[in-house]
């Protein structure tokens, strides 16, 4: 194996419907919820069919990840996965790494916008747990990877061709990314602006006039998270006349119960509800262009690390 490897780190899913109180205990940093939020819980897994598909949806991103690596010509680097709320962890994935002779390992967060509270937490994460055997580099953030925003381009301009020529007229475009609390605002986390300059970007590259950002999958927690929640700027842009919304939930790479539940469901229902068409842009799951946009961005930072060593 070579001295270098990858970290493929995401946010992890219950393997098993019975493993749901632990991993919703682990995110909430080891307060068990109560049994009012848990079946809360449950009943959305339950609506999207009792199982999200994001852990075989990374796994197969990681596997593609390593494979464009190879075909840029480094079979030699190894892609591990580690999770940050379940089973492969951050720290099994990093021992493995270490225990087989890695000294060396890049990062990568399987999520395109850098705040304290991911990636941040991401990084400390695989950092403590290298500390003395290897070396972790984490790339902050990817959201500007040109692969990703064309995949985005493409998925947006699929899902407004199809809508009905009448909602057309009027459709605007909200880039959503999960909410996080309010206070990141106050030690200037770069989250809000990367996010806007995905969707600017975006729009530059689809001439789209109306679009805005929004956020989603606020947590259940009593402090103020980062708004307008999405289901707001869905009522606000129905008042002043909007056909039509379509959802480019660009903070997330992969269909998982946020996308599935809170956008295909719960915003499908709230813009039945406003008289309003919907749309949500396709996930870029295990799409090409994602995976090779990730390999290019290890490439990168390894280039860039060679030169500064
Ligand atoms: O499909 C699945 O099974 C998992 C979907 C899932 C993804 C995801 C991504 C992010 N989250 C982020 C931040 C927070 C903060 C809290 C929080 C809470 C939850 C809960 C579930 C959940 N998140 Fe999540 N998140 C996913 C699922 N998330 C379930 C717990 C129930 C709920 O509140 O809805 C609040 C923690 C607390 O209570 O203290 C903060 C961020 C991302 C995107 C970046 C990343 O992927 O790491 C940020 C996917």
């Amino acid at each position: 194996m070579s001295e270098t490897a990858v970290l493929a780190m995401a946010y992890g899913t219950p393997a098993e419907p019975e493993q749901l109180e632990a991993y919703y205990t682990h995110i909430r940093r080891g307060r068990p919820p109560t049994p009012e939020l848990l079946a809360e819980l449950r009943r959305r897994y339950e609506a999207i069919g009792g199982h999200s598909p994001l852990l075989e949806l990374t796994r197969a991103q990681v596997a593609g990840i390593e494979r464009a690596l190879a075909e840029a010509g480094r079979p030699d680097i190894r892609v591990a996965l580690g999770m940050k709320h379940a089973a492969p962890f951050i720290e099994d994935a990093v021992a493995e790494l270490a225990g087989g002779g890695v000294r060396r390992i890049v990062g990568l967060v399987l999520a395109p916008h850098y705040s304290r509270m991911s990636v941040g937490e991401y990084t400390e994460r695989a950092q403590a747990a290298a500390a003395g055997r290897a070396a972790v580099s984490v790339v902050p953030s990817w959201h500007l990877a040109p692969g990703y925003l064309d995949f985005l381009s493409t998925a947006l301009e699929d899902e407004l061709r199809a809508l009905p020529a009448e909602a057309d007229e009027r459709a605007h475009v909200l880039f959503t990314a999960h909410s996080l609390p309010k206070r990141i605002l106050d030690e200037d986390d770069p989250y809000p602006a990367q996010l806007r300059e995905t969707a600017a970007a975006v729009a530059a590259c689809t001439g789209l006039e109306r679009w805005s950002v929004a956020w989603q999958s606020a947590g259940r927690t009593p402090e103020p998270w980062i708004g307008p929640d999405v289901l707001e700027a869905m009522s606000e842009l129905a008042a002043s006349g909007a056909t039509a919304v379509v959802v480019c939930p660009a903070g997330f790479v992969a269909d998982h119960l946020e996308v599935l539940y809170d956008l295909d469901i719960e915003a499908a229902s709230r813009a039945r509800e406003l008289g309003i068409a919907f749309a949500r842009t396709a996930s870029p799951n295990t799409d090409p262009r994602l995976l090779d946009a990730l390999a290019g961005v290890v490439l990168d930072r390894l280039a860039r690390e060679a030169v500064t060593a």
